[in-house]
C-alpha cells in the first residue's frame, strides 16, 4: 500500500444553496499531517495529507461554521490528528473518536477536553478489523456525561446489529442512513426496516449523508444541472420529513477512500434543498439538531 490515495477535488464548484448562520458540516475527516501524525498500521487505505487548514478553507468557501470531525480508519485509534485538528479551529470543531474498548477512565476525560463528543463503532470489514460486541457495549457504559455512540454499517447487517445496538446505553446517530441500496424501492421492505427502527428508538439519529457513495446514478455530467446524485434524495428526503429533530449533514470530506469518481464538495451542498425542502427543516438539519448534539452548552 505505497500509493496515497487523494480523494478529495482540489477545486470545489461554488453552491448556489446559501446555508442558514451557524450550519455545522456534521460529518467530515481528516489525514495527518503524517510528518506529525502517523497513519495506523492496521490502515485499509492510505491517503495523502489532508489537514484542518484545508478543511477549514473548504468550511468557508461552502458557506458553513462549524465542524464535527470524526476520526478516520486510517488513524486507528490514535485520535492525535483529530483533536489537532480541533485544536486549531478555534472552538469551532467538535470531534467524534475512536477507541480502544480497554481505554482508561482518565484518557476518556482527555478526549472530552480535546473536544470529543463521542465514539465510533465501525462494521464495515472493508475498513477495520472486527471487535468483539461485549467490549464495545462495555465501554460504551463508561463513556463521559453527554457523549452519543455513532454507528457505521450496511443495510443487510441491521436486524443482525438491532440486540446490540438496543443495548447501547447512550444516543446513538447511524451514519448514512445504515448505507441503503437506493436502488431498491424507498418504500421497499430494507428501507421500511430502517425507518420502522428509528420510529420505534427516540434516542437514535441518522446522517443523511453520502449521496456520493450510495448512489448509482452518480454526480451529474460536468455540463449538467446541479442536482447531483437524485437517486438519493427520496431515501434522506423520507428520513429527514419523518426524523425532522434527529438528523444531520456533513460533506463527508475528504471523502475516504472513494474510488470512481472525486465529489464536488460544491453540488453536495446543493443536494441539501432538495432533501430538506423548506428553511425550517434545513435549520433543524444544519443548525438546531447537531448544536444540541455537539455544543449544548449554547442551549439550543
Ligand atoms: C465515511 C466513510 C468511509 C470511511 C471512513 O473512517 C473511515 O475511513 O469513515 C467509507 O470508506 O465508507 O464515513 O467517511
Amino acid at each position: 500500500m505505497s500509493k496515497r490515495i487523494v480523494s478529495w477535488h482540489a477545486n470545489p464548484s461554488t453552491p448556489s444553496y446559501v446555508p442558514p448562520p451557524g450550519a455545522v458540516d456534521a460529518h467530515c475527516h481528516v489525514f495527518g499531517p503524517r510528518t506529525l501524525f502517523q497513519f495506523s498500521a492496521k490502515a485499509k487505505y492510505l491517503p495523502e495529507d489532508a489537514g484542518p487548514e484545508l478543511l477549514f478553507a473548504l468550511r468557508d468557501r461552502l458557506g458553513f461554521s462549524r465542524n464535527v470531525i470524526v476520526q478516520a480508519s486510517c488513524h486507528g485509534t490514535d485520535n492525535a490528528a483529530t483533536l489537532n485538528a480541533i485544536a486549531q479551529s478555534g472552538g469551532r470543531a467538535r470531534g467524534v473518536a475512536v477507541v480502544d474498548p480497554d481505554i482508561s477512565e482518565g484518557a476518556l476525560e482527555a478526549l472530552n477536553s480535546g473536544g470529543m463528543r463521542g465514539i465510533r463503532f465501525n462494521f464495515l470489514k472493508r475498513l477495520v478489523d472486527v471487535t468483539p460486541k461485549d467490549k464495545l457495549l462495555e465501554v460504551s457504559r463508561r463513556l463521559p456525561a453527554g457523549w452519543h455512540v455513532v454507528i457505521y454499517f450496511e443495510a443487510d447487517i441491521l436486524e443482525e446489529l438491532r440486540p446490540f445496538i438496543e443495548a447501547i446505553p447512550v444516543p446513538l446517530v447511524i451514519d448514512h442512513m445504515g448505507r441503503p441500496d437506493v436502488t431498491k424501492p424507498v418504500d421497499g421492505e430494507e428501507f421500511e426496516l430502517f425507518v420502522k427502527f428509528m420510529r420505534e428508538h427516540q434516542n437514535v439519529w441518522s446522517k443523511v449523508t453520502c449521496p456520493e457513495r450510495l448512489s448509482v446514478s452518480g454526480p451529474p455530467a460536468l455540463d449538467g444541472e446541479r442536482n447531483a446524485y437524485r437517486d438519493v434524495v427520496p431515501f434522506a428526503r423520507r428520513i429527514v420529513e419523518t426524523f425532522p429533530d434527529r438528523v444531520l449533514w456533513g460533506t463527508d470530506w475528504p471523502h475516504p477512500n472513494l474510488k470512481g469518481h472525486m465529489p464536488d464538495d460544491g453540488l453536495l451542498v446543493d443536494f441539501i434543498p432538495h432533501i430538506a425542502v423548506s428553511p425550517e427543516l434545513q435549520q433543524m438539519l444544519l443548525v438546531d439538531n447537531p448544536n444540541r448534539l455537539y455544543w449544548p452548552e449554547q442551549g439550543r
